[in-house]
């Protein structure tokens, strides 16, 4: 990246006023698939070349934890927006649009929640939260992950539904409890239904779709307000995407009148070839079999990866390589240099 094409701003974080960078490419021309990133806070304050690229390439961005309870309720009476607020400065000052993340997730929570007992004070709670939160946003957030990882690990039979303080205390009709609260509160917004493990082939992953097939259309019965369904898409590299299996999910979906989208996309790759040229291009094969099967059923209203570049990723916390090489599961290097997966993308996102 060449710095003398872009102005450089002095830092003023508290007024949000100096994560603008200069007019990019950032608006999309019109019917192309909208692309964008999840962003960490603390690089959109400290990386000047991290600003530069979202600014360059994305159309989209979501706060990888800036929306989450452990952040925005530090206790039960108090809201802190910095950070959406400072996302979301970042976004219009460059003419993107944010996504929120998220609202009922079993992740996250501050240790106050863990003392909510009872099926009142449980929606006494969510009901405050979503009505906050989605209203402090409203109009300006047009996309939210309302409920994230609802799913059970192996779900079967009737225990399809991850266990969480909502479920203990709420029954399984918490999802759509949340739908509900989150629809009064912006009624133009999208509201999604967010998934892992959902694209691969195996058993596994068949009842995991399945099972979120069965938590969608039982809210469709219901007249619930649903109207997409997310892939989060930590795909792991080793595994073939089921194309099939996805295709005909996602055609379900639509039958449903259901969109999808992919919310978190990037590829685990400590199992995959030491040799970064071979493995760049399994990550850039795996990430293509998911957008076409996808859209061989209905396109994604948008594609967002969980983070930009490999220097700002989840995955080593986890998934680190036994040969003590870096991962490299997004979009851009640690250097900010375009990688096949990234070329994959924008090749799909301007196709549709
Ligand atoms: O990438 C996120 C990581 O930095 C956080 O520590 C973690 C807990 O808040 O959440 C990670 O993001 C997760 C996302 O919110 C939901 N899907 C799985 C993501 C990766 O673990």
């Amino acid at each position: 990246m060449r710095r003398r094409d872009f102005v450089q701003v002095g830092l003023a974080v508290a007024a949000h006023a100096a994560l603008q960078v200069p007019a990019t490419h950032a608006a999309a021309p019109s019917r192309r698939i909208p692309y964008g990133s999840a962003v960490r806070g603390d690089a959109l304050v400290d990386d000047y070349d991290y600003r530069t690229v979202l600014a360059e390439h994305c159309q989209l961005v979501v706060p990888e934890g800036g929306l989450k309870w452990v952040v925005v309720r530090p206790s039960e009476d108090r809201f802190d927006f910095y950070e959406g607020d400072k996302l979301l400065a970042f976004a219009d000052q460059n003419g993107m649009k944010m996504r929120g993340h998220t609202l009922i997730w079993h992740g996250a929570m501050p240790d106050w929640t863990s003392s909510i007992r009872g099926a009142e004070a449980a929606e006494k709670a969510m009901t405050k939260h979503i009505h906050t939160v989605v209203g402090q946003y409203k109009g300006r957030i047009p996309s939210w992950d309302v409920i994230n990882e609802a799913i059970a690990e192996d779900p079967r039979g009737s225990d399809y539904l991850r266990p969480n303080l909502w479920l203990e205390n709420m029954g399984k009709g918490y999802i759509e409890t949340a739908l509900r609260l989150a629809a009064e509160a912006d009624p133009q917004a999208q509201l999604v239904i967010n998934e892992y493990d959902i694209e691969c082939v195996g058993e596994y992953y068949e009842n995991r779709r399945n099972a979120l097939l069965r938590v969608v259309r039982d809210l469709r019965d219901r007249g619930a307000p649903i109207h997409a369904v997310g892939f989060q898409g930590h795909l792991k590299g080793q595994y073939e995407i089921d194309k099939e299996g996805v295709s005909s999910f996602v055609a379900e979906l639509k039958a449903m009148d259901v969109d999808v989208l992919v919310t978190e996309l990037d590829v685990i790759d400590n199992l995959l070839p030491a040799d970064e040229k071979k493995r760049d291009q399994v990550i850039a094969v795996r990430v293509t079999d998911l957008l076409e099967a996808i859209s061989d059923a209905n396109p994604p209203t948008a594609i967002l990866t969980w983070g930009i570049t490999d220097r700002y990723t989840w995955v080593p916390t986890w998934f680190t390589r036994d040969d003590g090489r870096l991962n490299r599961p997004l979009p851009l290097d640690r250097d900010y240099k375009t990688k096949p997966m990234m070329d994959a993308i924008k090749r799909f996102a301007a196709r549709a």
